[in-house]
């Protein structure tokens, strides 16, 4: 079982059509979808457009919940940019999302832990900055969450994790925004530190389940632009740079 995970794609489609395409000469059996689908000051309508045809098991992100249901004063510029230019159809899609899924016995899908939208899984806040959390606080957001493979986003890092009865944790990263700034549940940056698209590819080998981190190309000056054009030029920065 070979599995292409994407996540965190934010409206990118210049960066969600270069993995695509790259994930195409992979060989998988199947790409799965982790949420933060749309939210962006980019392309969010196209983005759709790119993926609802491809009916790819997908769960939704904190970010598709907040431009459905957050209140117009709790929401952010860039959230309400995106609840601005979708339409009924876009959406319907992402309301039909579920929160989690199980793929099988075996593999589990969330965006932050197997619990929470908003969780960091993996890492720990520590200042301004995000480091890798210890293996007993992962254990501990793993829940009861039994799945040998548990693939998870939300933080743009890429990152895997075996935590100590052999189960394993992944974040591909993030397809189409490899920097940000977030306030909660303090102030603080994620950097991936260039501007690559990420996403990764999780095979099922003799010994357990193993992850590989993969980086594209792709066309980030004229996501930077298109994001310029929206008025965003700390978006433009970060994805001309993939630092905040
Ligand atoms: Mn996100």
């Amino acid at each position: 079982m070979r599995i292409a995970a994407i996540s965190d794609i934010h409206g990118n489609r210049f960066a969600l059509e270069a993995v695509l395409e790259d994930i195409a000469e992979r060989h998988v059996d199947v790409t799965v979808n982790l949420g933060d689908i749309l939210s962006g000051p980019l392309d969010p309508v196209g983005t759709a457009t790119v993926l609802m045809p491809l009916g790819l098991p997908t769960i939704r992100g904190n970010h598709e919940r907040q431009v459905l249901h957050d209140p117009p004063e709790k929401l952010g510029k860039t959230d309400a940019f995106t609840r601005g230019v979708l339409t009924a159809q876009e959406r319907n899609w992402i309301a039909a999302l579920p929160e989690t899924l199980a793929l099988s016995d075996e593999v589990f899908l969330c965006h932050g832990s197997p619990t929470s939208d908003l969780v960091y899984f993996m890492e720990r806040i520590d200042g301004d900055r995000t480091r890798v959390a210890d293996l007993a606080t992962v254990d501990r957001r793993a829940g009861d969450c039994r799945a040998a493979l548990i693939l998870c986003g939300h933080t743009h890092v890429p990152r895997s994790l075996r935590l100590s009865d052999g189960r394993l944790v992944v974040n591909p990263g993030s397809v189409g925004l490899q920097a940000y700034d977030d306030l909660e549940p303090s102030p603080h940056s994620v950097e991936v530190g260039s501007p690559h698209a990420r996403y990764a590819v999780i095979e099922k080998r003799r010994h357990g389940w193993r992850a590989e981190h993969i980086e594209v190309d792709y066309d980030w000056q004229a996501a930077s632009r298109q994001a310029a054009s929206h008025g965003r030029e700390d978006w433009a920065r970060r994805l001309l740079t993939g630092w905040a």
